[in-house]
């Protein structure tokens, strides 16, 4: 569903979540391959600019300057620094590199210095990325005009849920910025977190709302909670991979044209797990051995995978 008018119901994606898991991934092959070569994949490095000492208090985030983790804050990363690790990832296969920040919304005088960054990541030939949280009147237009390509902005959770997980900021103001971006050309990258606690039917509703965004995003990364010791979250009961691989399903049917990003979290899932994800859909994932504050695994041993696989990366 891809109009204004035809928008996907909560209770069909509940009945894809709930339908034999062959009879799902069935249903999300077809979908991919009606749509992408199911053997390739996308791959995004990301690199965290700015971390720690955020004054926002999402309950899953390791840089909140209110959780007691262990993460060091760092001040912003010079020009220098970033083109050093962008230049690494491509050197890895990387297509796009992602730069991250524990901000509420940047300054003006941070987003000067995010857009020489991305205009020198750029020029190396990579697809720029960015997530620096709210944006504020004119800032996405600033940076399309510095040559980013995508913004990323989750909505994390389901809006019914969203006060459960961050109280310094509404669902709506997540869904202002990424009307800015949209407003501004850029290409979207909004996704969320599953394993918060949630019930199956918060997942349907989270997919729902991120099906009919309108269009529908670019990218879409489905976040593992990775569970970081001092975060409120710590402890949440682990999700069954199963409903995970449920999940990159559902986000496959409902968001045929989109790159569903296997996120968060591989770090502690088995290939078997991650091949089923590939199974179901998901055809782009965060390469390179760190995440923003967490690990993630090494890019040889996705390489190892993928050839085990038969897969190629674009
Ligand atoms: N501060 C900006 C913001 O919140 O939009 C950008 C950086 S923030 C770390 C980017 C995204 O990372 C969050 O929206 C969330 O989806 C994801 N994230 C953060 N901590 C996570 C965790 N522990 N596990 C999984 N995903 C996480
Ligand atoms: C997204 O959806 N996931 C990435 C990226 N966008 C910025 C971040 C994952 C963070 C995982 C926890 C950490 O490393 O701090
Ligand atoms: Fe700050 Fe982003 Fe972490 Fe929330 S998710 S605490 S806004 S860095």
């Amino acid at each position: 569903m891809t109009s204004r008018l035809e928008k996907w119901q909560v209770d069909q994606v509940a009945s894809l979540f709930d339908l034999p898991f062959s009879d799902l991934l069935y249903r999300a092959q077809c979908v991919h391959r009606e749509n992408f070569d199911p053997n390739k994949i996308q791959l995004s490095t990301l690199v965290s600019i700015k971390t720690g000492g955020c004054s926002e208090d999402c309950g899953y985030c390791s840089q909140s300057a209110r959780h007691d983790t262990a993460v060091e804050n760092q001040p912003m990363l010079s020009i220098e620094e970033v083109l050093t690790a962008a230049k690494a990832a491509k050197e890895n296969g990387a297509s796009r590199f992602c730069m991250g920040a524990a901000w509420r919304s940047p300054k003006q005088r941070d987003l000067d210095a995010v857009k020489e960054m991305v205009s020198a990541v750029r020029s190396l030939g990579l697809e720029t990325c960015a997530t620096l949280g709210m944006l504020k009147e004119g800032q996405a237009e600033q940076l399309k005009e510095a040559g980013l390509d995508y913004y990323n902005h989750n909505i994390d959770t389901s809006r019914d849920r969203y006060g459960e997980i961050v109280s310094t900021r509404g669902y709506e103001d997540r869904v202002e910025t990424l009307e800015k971006v949209r407003n501004a050309g850029l290409n979207v990258c909004c996704g969320a977190i599953i394993g918060m606690g949630e019930s199956r039917q918060s997942r349907a509703e989270m997919i729902t709302e991120l099906a009919n965004q309108f269009p529908q995003p670019e990218s879409v990364p489905i976040n593992s909670l990775v569970q970081v010791e001092g975060t409120p979250l710590y402890g949440t009961e682990q999700l069954d991979p199963l409903e995970f691989v449920r999940t990159i399903a559902a986000a496959r049917i409902t968001m045929p044209k989109s790159y569903v990003r296997l996120s968060a979290g591989r770090g502690e899932m088995n290939d078997s797990t991650q091949a089923l994800c590939y199974l179901a859909g998901a055809n782009s994932i965060f390469y390179g051995d760190r995440l923003l504050t967490t690990g993630n695994p090494e890019a040889d041993k996705d390489r190892t995978l993928f050839a085990k696989l038969g897969m190629q990366t674009m």
